[in-house]
């Protein structure tokens, strides 16, 4: 079996956990490194794009998100093998790195700019995406968003809404999911019953 490290911020939210809980869900071993603001400047440059997550397999690096739960999505049996169903797997999860870029760009503004900006995002951006995403669900089956069973794109939404409805986003109503898209709030509550994602929750404290 490979050697894998998961580098990423010790967030419970952003790009990092989806890979970290289909691991995790897959009972892969996996050295779990999570790197603290403080050493964030110190080990940019060793990464391929000055940015987290990356995956180390067997010493070798591969980064990009997306890149990275495919990959352990293939491992931990959470990636369609039919290719239309990996389609609309990768189409997921690529909507919600749209919509993350967009929240993560709003991190580091001053106070100001960061309440006008995020403003914004809640009377447009955030609401279109949840809309959308409920659409392509409910145009998969209302359960899963590929293949009719739990993939990575699940768990790449289901971490998008555990951190909208987290509150740490200021400016951003933590109901937000709730009033425009109770059908991605009802596939969430889905994703938390999963057995490897309580285990996961539970392990990390983290709540529902
Ligand atoms: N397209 C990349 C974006 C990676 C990214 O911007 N990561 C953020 C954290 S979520 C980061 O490393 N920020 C710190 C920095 O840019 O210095 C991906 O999907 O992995």
């Amino acid at each position: 079996m490979a050697k894998l490290k998961l580098t990423y911020f010790d967030l419970h939210g952003g790009r990092g956990e989806p890979a970290r809980l289909a691991l995790s869900i897959g009972g892969i071993a996996f050295e779990d490194d999570r790197v603290q603001p403080s050493d964030w400047e110190r080990r940019k440059a060793d990464t391929p794009f000055g940015a987290l997550p990356v995956l180390e397999v067997d010493g070798q690096v591969v980064a990009q998100s997306n890149a990275i739960n495919r990959y352990v999505g293939k491992l931990a049996n959470l990636y369609p093998s039919d290719p239309w169903q990996a389609a609309l797997c990768d189409e997921a999860m690529e909507a919600v790195e749209d919509i993350n870029g967009k929240i993560f760009s709003t991190l580091f503004l001053p106070e100001e700019q960061k309440k006008t900006q995020r403003k914004a995002l809640v009377e447009g951006p955030i609401p279109f995406y949840l809309t959308r995403l409920q659409q392509r669900l409910e145009a998969h089956g209302g359960r899963y968003f590929a293949g009719d069973r739990l993939s990575v794109a699940d768990l790449k939404v289901y971490v998008l809404i555990r951190h909208l409805r987290s509150g740490v986003l200021d400016h951003v109503p933590s109901d937000l999911p709730d009033r425009i898209a109770p059908g991605l709030v009802e596939h969430y509550e889905r994703v938390t019953k999963e057995p490897g994602v309580r285990a996961y929750c539970a392990k990390h404290g983290i709540s529902d």
